[in-house]
C-alpha cells in the first residue's frame, strides 16, 4: 500500500452544538472551536471532524442540511469558519466535513421547490410516489412515507419526517452533491465523513436500502467528479460487514479511505426485542474477536477506522468498561482501541472519560429519535416508560451529546449563558478537563501519552504500519496483540474484564512502555486487575 499523509494522524471529533458556547447563548459555536484549539493541539489530535455546521432548522442537529454551502447562523459565519481554517492550518491540523448525501431538511430550498407543483423540476431531486410502494419504517420510528395534502403524493424519508431522501436516480442530484464537496475543497478541507453512505444505492421498489444495486457506481462517480482529485481523507459511515468494507475501501476501487466499523458498538442492540432501547450486556470476547477479524481482513488491502464513540452511541465506558472502574476502564479501552492498525477518532469527552447521563424525565431529553421511539415502543404498551428511560440511559444519542465538561464552574465552563441546549452532567465537577490536566494519573494525561508513544516515539512507524497478531484468541477476558515491523515488536495487553485474571503471556519482553496500574511487569505469569491494561517493547 502506497504511504499517505493522514496514516499517522489522529482524528478528533466535535459535535459544534455541545463543544464550547463563546457567545452564551446556549450552544456550541464556531470561535468556541478556534477557543480550544491549543488544547486540542496539546492532546496530540491532528484532524479535526465537525458533525454538519450548515444551515439547517436542526430536527436533527444539523443532519438535516437546508444549504450545503453556508453556515448555520447558530454556530456562527462564513468568516467564522474561514478563521477556523486558518487557525488549524497555523497548528498543522485539518478540518473533515461531515457530508450528508442521502437526504436534506425539508427546509432546503430544492425540497420547497419539489412541492410546488407535479411538474416543478426539483420534485425529481426526492422519491415521489402515488402511494407508498411499502411498510417501511423511518429509523427514527413511525413511517417512512409522509403524505403531502397538496401534491397528493406521498414522499420517502428514511431518517425524520423533516429529511426527505434524495433521489440519486437523478444525475442532477448527483451533480449538486458533488458540487458542494468542489466548494468546501476549494476551502481547503482535508477531509469527508460521508454520513450514511451506504443508502444512496437504494432501490426502494425492491424493498432494497443499504447496498444496492447502484452504489458503488455513484460513490465512484462521487469521488471522480469532487473529492478524488484533491489530496484528502475519506471516511464512510456505512453499516456492515467486513466485505461491504472492502467493496468501498480497496484502493484500486477509488472509493473511500475507510469506513467505520459498528459491529462491535452495535452489539448491544437486542434485535430478538426492540433493538437498541432494549440493550443487551456487551460481549467482550465478540468485541476482540471483531476486532482482530478487520485487523486481519484490511490490513493488507486497506485501511480500518479505529473508533469506539460518536455522537450516536452512548459512551464507550458505559458500553464497553465499568463505571466502577471508571479510569482504569476508559484507559483500557483506549489503549486496546488506539494501537490497532488504522486511524484512531476520538469523541470530544471521551479523552476525559465523560459518562452516560441519567435524565430524570422524557423531556429532559433533545434527540427526535428518542420521541420517535417512545412513541413506537411506549405508546403502543411494548415497553413501559421505566423501561424505555432505562435502555434510553444505556443508548440514546444525547448520552454524547451533552456538553463538554471543561471546568467546574457554573455549566461545566461550557456556556456562560444561563441555559444549556442540553442538561449538564451533575458529575461535571469532578470529571472535567481542568481538574484532569492537573492530576497526572489522570484520562486526559493517559490519552496524551497514549498518543505521544503512537505518534512522536522511535515506535510510531510500527504503531502506524506495523503487521498486526492476536494472541490467546480463546480467552473470553484478555486480549493480546502485537505490532510487528523490522525493527520493532510491540505487545498489547489487556484484561477487558472488571475482575482479576491470570495471563501467561506467550511472548517475553524487554521494556514497559505504558501501563495504567503501576507494578513490575516482569514476569511472565501476571495476575492483571481489573481493566489493566499495558504496552511493551517484545524481545
Ligand atoms: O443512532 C442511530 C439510530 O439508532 C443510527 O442508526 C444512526 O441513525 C445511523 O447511524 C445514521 O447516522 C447518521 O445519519 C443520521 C443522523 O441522525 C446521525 O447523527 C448520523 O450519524 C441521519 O442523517
Amino acid at each position: 500500500m502506497v504511504n499517505k499523509w493522514w496514516h499517522d494522524k489522529i482524528v478528533y471529533q466535535i459535535y459544534p452544538k455541545s463543544f464550547k458556547d463563546s457567545n452564551g447563548d446556549g450552544v456550541g459555536d464556531i470561535n468556541g472551536i478556534i477557543e480550544k484549539l491549543d488544547y486540542l493541539k496539546d492532546l496530540g489530535v491532528d484532524i479535526l471532524w465537525l458533525t454538519p455546521f450548515f444551515t439547517s432548522p436542526m430536527v436533527d442537529n444539523g443532519y438535516d442540511v437546508a444549504d450545503f454551502c453556508d453556515i448555520n447562523p447558530l454556530f456562527g459565519t462564513m468568516e467564522d469558519m474561514d478563521k477556523l481554517l486558518e487557525e488549524t492550518k497555523k497548528r498543522d491540523m485539518y478540518i473533515m466535513i461531515d457530508i450528508v448525501a442521502n437526504h436534506t431538511s425539508s427546509e432546503h430550498r430544492w425540497f420547497k421547490e419539489a412541492l410546488k407543483g407535479k411538474d416543478n423540476p426539483f420534485r425529481d431531486y426526492y422519491i415521489f410516489k402515488d402511494k407508498p410502494c411499502n411498510d417501511h419504517q423511518s429509523c427514527f420510528g413511525g413511517s417512512a412515507w409522509e403524505y403531502v395534502p397538496s401534491l397528493n403524493e406521498y414522499y420517502f424519508h428514511e431518517f425524520a419526517i423533516e429529511q426527505p431522501d434524495l433521489n440519486w436516480d437523478n444525475p442532477k442530484v448527483r451533480e449538486e452533491i458533488a458540487n458542494a464537496i468542489n466548494f468546501w475543497m476549494e476551502k481547503g478541507v482535508k477531509g469527508i465523513r460521508f454520513d450514511v453512505i451506504h443508502h444512496i444505492g437504494k432501490e426502494i421498489e425492491n424493498d432494497i436500502y443499504g447496498y444496492g444495486p447502484k452504489l458503488h457506481e455513484r460513490v465512484q462517480e462521487l469521488y471522480r467528479n469532487s473529492y478524488g482529485n484533491y489530496d484528502i481523507v475519506t471516511v464512510g459511515e456505512a453499516w456492515g460487514n467486513l466485505e461491504q468494507a472492502k467493496d468501498f475501501t480497496l484502493p484500486e476501487r477509488k472509493e473511500l479511505d475507510m469506513v467505520f466499523q459498528f459491529e462491535c458498538t452495535s452489539y448491544t442492540n437486542d434485535h430478538s426485542r426492540h433493538g437498541k432501547f432494549t440493550p443487551r450486556p456487551i460481549d467482550m470476547k465478540f468485541v476482540k474477536d471483531t476486532l482482530s477479524k478487520y485487523q486481519y481482513g484490511l490490513n493488507d488491502c486497506s485501511w480500518n477506522a479505529l473508533m469506539v464513540e460518536n455522537h450516536d452511541l452512548g459512551r464507550c465506558i458505559n458500553r464497553f468498561g465499568d463505571e466502577n472502574f471508571r479510569v482504569e476502564s476508559s484507559k483500557a479501552i483506549a489503549t486496546m482501541n488506539f494501537l490497532l492498525k488504522g486511524t484512531p477518532y476520538i469523541y470530544q469527552g471521551q479523552e476525559i472519560g465523560m459518562m452516560n447521563i441519567k435524565m430524570d424525565k422524557l423531556e429532559d431529553y433533545r434527540d427526535v429519535e428518542v420521541y420517535g421511539k417512545y412513541d413506537d415502543l411506549v405508546k403502543t404498551g411494548l415497553l413501559t416508560h421505566e423501561e424505555f428511560m432505562d435502555g434510553a440511559y444505556k443508548e440514546a444519542r444525547d448520552n454524547n451529546r451533552i456538553p463538554v465538561q471543561w471546568d467546574d464552574s457554573k455549566n461545566a465552563g461550557f456556556t456562560t449563558g444561563d441555559t444549556p441546549w442540553i442538561k449538564v452532567h451533575p458529575n461535571y465537577v469532578d470529571i472535567n478537563v481542568e481538574k484532569e490536566s492537573k492530576d497526572p494519573s489522570s484520562i486526559l494525561n493517559f490519552y496524551k501519552k497514549l498518543l505521544s508513544l503512537r505518534k512522536h516515539s522511535e515506535y510510531s512507524p510500527t504503531f502506524v504500519y506495523g503487521k498486526f497478531d492476536s494472541y490467546l484468541d480463546d480467552s473470553t477476558d484478555v486480549f493480546v496483540y502485537s505490532r510487528t515491523d523490522n525493527n520493532y515488536s510491540l505487545g498489547v495487553i489487556t484484561n477487558m474484564t472488571n475482575k482479576n485474571v491470570e495471563v501467561e503471556l506467550p511472548f517475553k519482553y524487554s521494556k514497559v512502555l505504558l501501563s495504567n496500574y503501576k507494578k513490575d511487569y516482569f514476569s511472565n505469569k501476571l495476575l492483571l486487575e481489573p481493566f489493566e491494561s499495558f504496552v511493551v517493547e517484545i524481545k
